[in-house]
């Protein structure tokens, strides 16, 4: 049943290909089919402008973590947009939306992160990151110390700075980046690069990279070394056992600042508040976005370290955005760690419905189309696969075959994304067990259809 307060699917569709510029989208094919137009959500279900319900596996964008539909943010926002919708942050003044929310945040976030510096989106947060964690060194006298190391594969945001942390080549191609100073190393992709090694051999390996580079470019020119605790973007990466423990050894032997990129991580999502609690790291700087208001407004930021905080306080930072601990934003995030808290939703990832999950879906492997099955809390990947004894990609270019298993699954009201050939899901946390049975239900259905196709059109042949 078409909705009866917007205008009819066909006619928005028309409008959005005529003036809306979408992000990561070619123009043709928003002209030539449209793009789906999303309606109302509530719990883990979207409905679209035809009144077809959708199982939304994603989340939104990795963020909607309490789901759709809680009035309660929806009041929060009435309330502060009633009573004070805007009033910055700069110049010695502040608000209590962003007071009480800095709190909170400190006493979420492990160690001596006590301190919040606030920003519209993960990629300004790491805007921000790159400027305070060089100013910081200037600061301490070692002005040279400007060389960002990050991964290949990892995403840490689309604004110049935060897209040259990244190390997405697409990204890298369009507008001349990355910036200087940000170095890349390898991913700990098993599956993809792991060749003969064994997965722990493998993962060993590949943290030594980071204490090769920092040997490479020198300690002295080293200012931090970031990464997300588990990639999202680049395929939910779920890194070998052996990885994050060589990694920590290798930041406590060296002089560089450790950022955790927790815009996906944080918020409950692998099962613990954040997920370098899950993978075991400390780092001196987190970066959060998304689940901190579960997507009801665009809020983000940077917890860093009472010794970070206590250096670039020492002088007058340059830096900040006419957003920066917006109150409306401030208060929804508020209310959406209230009911993260109070209705125990990050430990019933940790203790029941993420078990469940990984349960469910690694059993997904017995179809003859899934090679490995990854899962950390409520993140979740599959690799797809002609061949699973010896891991081989597709003969089709990548990402072909995870496109139609895309299709498949949208076609099917199930909202599961493709990267290359892995299939990824990030459920909002609210979600039961009924609704992972049909999460699952649909996945396996889609792999049939998807392998059918295949088979028909001559594609299950490995590189
Ligand atoms: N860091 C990480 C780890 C992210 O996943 C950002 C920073 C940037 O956040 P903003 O709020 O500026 O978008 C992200 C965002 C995808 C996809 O296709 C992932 C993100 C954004 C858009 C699409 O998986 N992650």
């Amino acid at each position: 049943m078409p909705l009866t307060n917007i205008r009819p699917t066909a006619e928005l569709q028309a409008m959005d290909a005529a003036h809306h510029m979408h992000p990561f989208t070619a123009g043709n094919d928003l002209a030539t089919k449209g793009a789906r137009i999303i309606a109302r959500g509530n719990g883990v279900w979207l409905t679209d402008s035809e009144g077809t319900e959708i199982l939304d596996g994603m989340s939104g964008l990795w963020c909607v973590n309490i789901g759709y539909g809680r009035a309660e943010l929806a009041a929060a926002a009435e309330r502060q947009m009633r009573e004070l919708p805007f009033y910055n942050t700069f110049f010695q003044t502040s608000h209590a939306p962003v007071i009480e929310l800095s709190a909170k945040l400190a006493e979420l976030v492990p160690g001596d992160l006590n301190n919040v510096f606030f920003a519209s989106s993960g990629s300004e947060a790491n805007d921000t990151n790159i400027r305070m964690v060089r100013h910081y060194w200037s600061l301490k006298g070692k002005p040279e110390k400007t060389v960002i190391i990050s991964r290949k594969n990892a995403y840490h945001g689309s604004t110049l700075g935060g897209a040259s942390l990244g190390g997405m080549v697409p990204m890298h191609q369009q507008g001349s980046l990355p910036i200087p100073d940000v170095h890349h190393i390898n991913q700990p992709n098993w599956w993809a690069e792991g060749g003969d090694m064994s997965p722990e051999e493998f993962g060993h390996a590949r943290a030594r990279e980071l204490e090769t580079a920092i040997h490479e470019i020198g300690e002295d020119k080293v200012a931090a070394f970031i990464a997300e605790p588990i990639q999202g973007a680049g395929g939910v990466i779920v890194p070998p056992d052996s990885y994050w423990p060589e990694i920590q050894r290798i930041c406590d032997a060296h002089d560089i600042l450790l950022i955790a990129d927790e815009v996906i991580c944080g918020f409950g999502r692998t099962g613990n508040w954040f997920g370098h609690e899950t993978v075991g790291w400390r780092p001196d700087i987190i970066t959060i976005a998304k689940g901190l208001s579960s997507g009801y407004q665009p809020i983000g930021g940077s917890v860093v370290s009472d010794e970070i905080a206590g250096v670039i306080g020492s002088d007058e930072f340059n830096h900040g955005y006419t957003y920066s601990g917006h109150p409306v934003a401030a208060a929804v995030a508020l209310e959406n760690l209230r009911i993260l808290v109070e209705e125990n939703m990050v430990a019933r990832v940790r203790d029941q419905i993420g078990p469940y999950l990984k349960e469910r879906w690694t059993a997904l492997t017995d179809h003859p189309l899934v090679g490995e099955a990854k899962i950390v809390g409520l993140m979740g990947s599959l690799a797809l696969t002609p061949d699973k004894s010896s891991r081989a990609a597709f003969a089709a270019e990548a990402g072909t075959v995870g496109y139609i298993c895309r299709e498949f699954s949208f076609a099917n009201n199930l909202i599961m994304r493709h990267v290359g050939d892995r299939m990824i899901i990030a459920p909002p946390l609210c979600i039961t067990e009924a609704e992972v049975d049909t999460l699952v239900e649909r996945a396996w259905t889609t792999f049939d259809q998807t392998h059918a196709k295949l088979k028909a059109e001559g594609m299950l042949r490995a590189a």
